[in-house]
């Protein structure tokens, strides 16, 4: 089994209840035990789009990466995932931000995630269900890294529900 950090965003539809449907279907991937608080930010990146909301959860599996990878693109597949161009607005990204401890470098899938430690809005809602959860190739803890980002980084993220948003509807 592996302890697997997945960051979730969508900035198109309803957003929540395609966060929340997308949860619900990681049960067909392993056991969600950790669910973040749904926050709201900024656009990073590709600037002209709506804003986010984002979640983090952590899901214990016993998939191998690639069949991870392809659960979870189906999974924004079935969420209407359109691919137009890099950063286009969603209605459900799934990234796959740790998969325990292994360090994977293929075409298709970087692992940890290549710009999780330049994300507010990966590192606001990973910190806040694993603090202490140390980045292998960095060496440094989630509350660390979002430690050494800035002030205008990190205002760019709002708490938008609590953890309670999961169980809504
Ligand atoms: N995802 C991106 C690019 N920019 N900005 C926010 N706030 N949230 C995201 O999930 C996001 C983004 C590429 O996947
Ligand atoms: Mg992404
Ligand atoms: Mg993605």
């Amino acid at each position: 089994m592996a302890d697997v950090y997945l960051s979730l965003g969508a900035n198109l539809g309803e957003r929540a209840a395609t966060l929340r449907r997308a949860v619900r279907d990681f049960a067909a991937l392993g056991t969600v035990t950790r669910v973040s608080s749904l926050y709201e930010t900024e656009p990073v990146g590709y600037t002209d789009q709506p804003n986010f909301l984002n979640a983090v959860v952590l899901l214990e599996t016993a998939l191998e990466p690639p069949d991870l990878l392809a659960g979870t693109s189906a999974i924004e597949q079935a969420h209407g995932r359109q691919r137009s161009f890099a950063n286009a607005p969603r209605t459900l990204d799934i990234d796959i931000l740790f998969f325990g401890e292994r360090i994977i470098a293929e075409s298709n899938l970087v692992v940890p995630h290549p710009r999780l430690a330049q994300r507010a809005f990966v590192l606001v809602p990973l910190a806040e269900i694993a603090p202490e959860l140390r980045h292998p190739v960095l060496s440094a803890s989630a509350r660390d890294l979002l430690a050494q980002l800035s002030d205008e980084d990190r205002s760019g993220v709002r708490r938008y529900v609590g953890p309670e948003w999961i169980a809504q509807e």
